[in-house]
């Protein structure tokens, strides 16, 4: 199991556009697995590739214990009618508030093996897909907030960012261990 640092906001990746996947390698399969490593202990519902400093456009979801990867994501259509529900984002640990999405959304993807196929969802995993199709065009939830609430998001983040040098925040694989970290010691 390899758990991977998840980068957070600050970071310049978060920002970027993402490159669209050619072809599907062992390094993207492996990269894949990594992240679902990664997004189950930090019991997230999805991942995209920047949050773990990687330029690919992919993610991957789990919402309601059925797994899947996005490579090379589109929304194919998208409902008028919107409903708001709050979000969170592992790359902005501690830090929710409510975002106004389309109700409904069918996105094209392809699967780990190349293939096509396409999803249609509403609820929580029509929300988990369009917050990580964002994080592949370098946008965060935090970018729909009105001003006041998100400048008080800001305001909680300067505090919460001080966990995170580099803004990097490492995951603790094994927390029976983490006494030994030396920092722990003073
Ligand atoms: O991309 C990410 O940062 C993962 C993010 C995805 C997400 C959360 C909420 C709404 C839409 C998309 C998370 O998984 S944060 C963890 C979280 O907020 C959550 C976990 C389980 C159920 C519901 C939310
Ligand atoms: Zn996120």
């Amino acid at each position: 199991m390899s758990i991977l640092d998840i980068r957070v906001l600050g970071d310049p990746i978060l920002r970027e556009e993402t490159k669209e996947v050619g072809e599907i390698t062992d390094e993207i399969r492996q990269l894949v697995k990594n992240m679902f490593d990664t997004m189950y202990l930090a019991k997230g519902i999805g991942l995209a590739a920047p949050q773990v400093g990687r330029p690919e456009r992919l993610a991957v979801i789990d919402v309601n214990e059925k797994p899947f990867v996005i490579i090379n994501p589109e929304i194919v259509e998208a409902d008028a009618k919107k409903d708001k529900a709050e979000e969170g984002c592992l790359s902005i640990p501690d830090v929710y508030g409510d975002v106004e999405r389309p109700s409904r959304v069918r996105v094209r993807a392809l699967d780990v093996e190349g293939k096509s196929f396409e999803v249609e969802a509403t609820e929580l995993l029509g929300r988990c897909l369009q917050h990580e199709i964002d994080h592949l065009h370098g946008k965060l939830f935090i970018d729909y907030l009105s001003v006041l609430k998100r400048r008080s998001a800001m305001s909680k983040w300067t505090k919460e960012k001080e966990k995170y040098p580099g803004f990097i925040r490492h995951l603790e694989s094994d927390p029976t261990r983490s006494h030994e970290h030396p920092d722990e010691e003073l």
